[in-house]
């Protein structure tokens, strides 16, 4: 009766799961082979995350197939589908946006490679089918940047927003986080939004348009991360104004040249966010197939840093 019972137990387990003990990872001693597909190469956040996870296959001898999707989600569907086709044993993906991706999911699920998500989320209707998400809390990462504003500018502000990329994680909740921290603050208005993509260029651009339109009436920048921060730095100065001083800005990364620009008084505060994903990202595909349950998600910590840390900080910073 009891071997019956565990026999049912094991079977049922296995079933459960679409991958794990027996399946083509465990079925020889050969080199691990996953399939990485990332957003694209848009910031020094996404440099450090692509050099995160590189270095860590490396040390732990996996075989990484890379690919850089340049922003395009359709790139990215090519890229799991050849994954597929090559017969990975796992795949990382970091999502350029949120929807969209359930036929393709299926289609690995069915192949019976287990899928783990970095850095961005995804809406699915059935999270099986993928095995963890490891990312940051971006509402959390937008109300802390809130926070940092109001106190920086007592609760007095005309905001401009530099969002990330269009139907992103982060630039959808960054800007909800960040909404639900101004909501206590009546005199803390968003004036202007729109995409900068993530970039410093597009940043600048934009942070350029709205001193055209918006002039000395912007008092405050919130930039959805720190390359377009920089990028609207750079604008604010073109046009004759202080950065840090005149227009407060605040943005979320936490990565080197944010701490350079806060040592030189022009960035006020950024929110942490880590993108050295690689050890858990590894940790999850090892964990996957040698048949474990992992949470749906997996939070990474973040931090805020001022100005007033940034000299004390900055050489100790990794990315
Ligand atoms: O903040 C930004 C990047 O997905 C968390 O994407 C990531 C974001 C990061 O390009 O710099």
């Amino acid at each position: 009766m009891l071997v019956i019972l565990a026999a049912t137990v094991l079977i049922l387990g296995l079933s459960l799961a679409p991958w794990g003990p027996g399946g083509r990872a465990a079925a020889a001693d050969k080199k691990l082979v996953v399939g990485f597909s990332q957003v694209g190469a848009e910031s020094a956040w996404r440099t450090a995350e692509t050099k995160s996870v590189k270095a860590e296959a490396k040390k732990r001898g996996v075989e990484l197939k890379f690919s850089d999707a340049r922003n395009n989600q359709q790139n990215q569907i090519n890229a799991l589908r050849a994954f597929i086709t090559m017969g990975v044993d796992a795949i990382i993906l970091a999502p350029v946006v949120e929807t969209g991706w359930e036929p393709v999911l299926k289609e690995a699920k069915r192949a019976k490679i287990p899928v783990v998500l970095v850095d961005r989320g995804i809406k699915v209707s059935d999270d099986s089918l993928y095995v963890t998400l490891i990312a940051s809390d971006f509402v959390e990462e937008g109300r802390m940047a809130a926070k940092w504003m109001a106190k920086k500018t007592a609760a007095k502000a005309r905001i401009v927003e530099l969002q990330g990329t269009p139907g992103s994680a982060p630039a959808i909740d960054r800007k909800k986080g960040f909404g639900e921290g101004i909501a206590k603050h009546p005199d803390m208005k968003i004036i202007a939004s729109q995409s900068g993509d993530f970039r410093r260029a597009k940043g600048k651009e934009v942070m350029e348009a709205f001193l055209k339109a918006h002039g000395k009436n912007i008092d405050a920048v919130y930039a959805h991360n720190d390359d377009m921060a920089i990028g609207a730095i750079q604008a604010i100065e073109e046009a004759g104004l202080k950065a840090g001083a005149d227009i407060v800005v605040v943005s979320i990364d936490g990565v080197k040249g944010a701490f350079e620009a806060m040592v030189a008084g022009k960035l006020n505060f950024t929110v942490e966010c880590n993108p050295l994903l690689g050890p858990a990202a590894f940790d999850a595909v090892q964990g996957a197939l040698a048949g474990k349950t992992l949470p749906k998600k997996i939070v990474v910590e973040d931090q805020v840093f001022c100005q007033c840390v940034a000299k004390e900080l900055i050489d100790g910073r990794q990315y």
